[in-house]
């Protein structure tokens, strides 16, 4: 365990694994090094319950303590299991994502693990005890830990800056037509995050799906053989082996962008109709914006999010006692989608 004396930095990943993910988090592990003594990754539910994602997640330790490389230097990380619904007990969380996500939420990618899962509690309760440890939170599937944790009164002045994949504001969205899947599952806790983070000054970077779902952040074809290939050259096969497993072009998770053909209950996705021609992951553009802020193009807003989860701009007359507006950082565009790629080729080579 990190001495707890010295000021630990860690970043903390609340995820739903999830094959966009699963590439983040892999990603991420690889990364956080230049910025982070250890990782903290909660499972929470969404692309499936909190109970498979939890395994899923272990799925993922075993992969990073299986295939790091000898001489890369990853922080320690440590995995939990989170909620396993919304706030509001109304929204009670039921089904899974497997028609995008393939069997298990995962491809049907599984691994054993010596790792356990802990309470989410346990990692909240040591970073209170810990006087120099800090936290970066990332926010991946939904939001309702997050909520719990910055809602602790001993979470005051732990929390550096919070960063959510969810919403949309311009696009279609792909839950409902305004509405993203991630921030559908728990509003409540969404605008218990943003009052929390408007009254202790903590920065929320918002990651809508207006930015991961941009053509030119498409993983095309050409752009996973590139990939594939890169990473094979710098000695990485069996990586290379899972991202095919998860993305490359048979996968579950690719067909559901490309095919004109998929339907989510009576709607037809828009990937088709809007030329996009490669799989959105979304997650991972979401890490990138946490780790390279300077390649995306990030603006302040006033937003408000209502009952439905639907986020976007507002005028002051909208806002209620439940809902109110908030100004934050909207992660909008990419600067250099080359830089994007190279950045994830660069990670993922720290895996045999
Ligand atoms: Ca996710």
């Amino acid at each position: 365990m990190t001495p707890e004396n010295t000021s630990a930095t860690h970043l903390v990943i609340n995820t739903d694994p999830g094959i966009d993910d699963a590439v983040a988090v892999l990603t991420a592990t690889a990364a956080a090094s230049e910025k982070f003594t250890e990782i903290d990754s909660i499972a929470i539910y969404g692309n499936d319950s909190t109970k498979q994602t939890g395994k899923n997640l272990l799925t993922l330790g075993a992969l990073m303590d299986e295939l790091r490389q000898s001489d890369a230097s990853f922080p320690e990380q440590f995995y939990y299991s989170g909620a396993e619904q919304a706030l509001d007990k109304k929204l009670a969380y039921s089904g899974n994502a497997d028609f995008i996500m393939g069997a298990n939420g995962m491809e049907g990618l599984q691994r054993s693990s010596s790792r356990t899962l802990e309470p989410s509690e346990i990692i909240y309760d040591r970073l209170a005890t810990s006087q120099k440890a800090t936290a970066h939170v990332i926010s991946l599937g939904a939001v309702t830990e997050l909520a719990k944790m910055i809602a602790r009164p001993d979470m005051e002045g732990k929390v550096k800056s919070v960063t959510v994949m969810g919403g949309t504001l311009f696009e279609e969205g792909n839950f409902s037509m305004n509405v993203e899947w991630n921030l559908s599952n728990d509003p409540q806790a969404l605008e218990r995050i943003l009052r929390s983070c408007d009254s202790r000054g903590i920065p929320f970077t918002l990651v809508p799906i207006d930015l991961t779902q941009k053509p030119k952040l498409g993983l095309t074809r050409d752009r996973f053989e590139w990939l594939y290939k890169e990473l094979q050259l710098r000695g990485s096969n069996s990586m290379a082996g899972i991202m095919k497993t998860l993305i490359g072009s048979d996968s579950t998770y690719y067909k559901f962008f490309i095919s004109p053909e998929n339907t989510r209950g009576n709607r037809r996705p828009p990937y088709n109709r809007i030329n996009f021609n490669g799989a959105a992951i979304h997650d991972l553009t979401a890490q990138l914006v946490q780790l390279d802020p300077g390649n995306f193009e990030i603006y302040p807003m006033k937003v408000m999010v209502d009952q439905t989860g639907a986020i976007g701009t507002a005028r002051e007359y909208m806002a209620n006692k439940d809902f109110g507006l908030h100004t934050i950082q909207v992660a909008m565009d990419v600067k250099d989608p080359e830089r994007y790629w190279q950045k994830t080729v660069n990670y993922l080579s720290l895996y045999r």
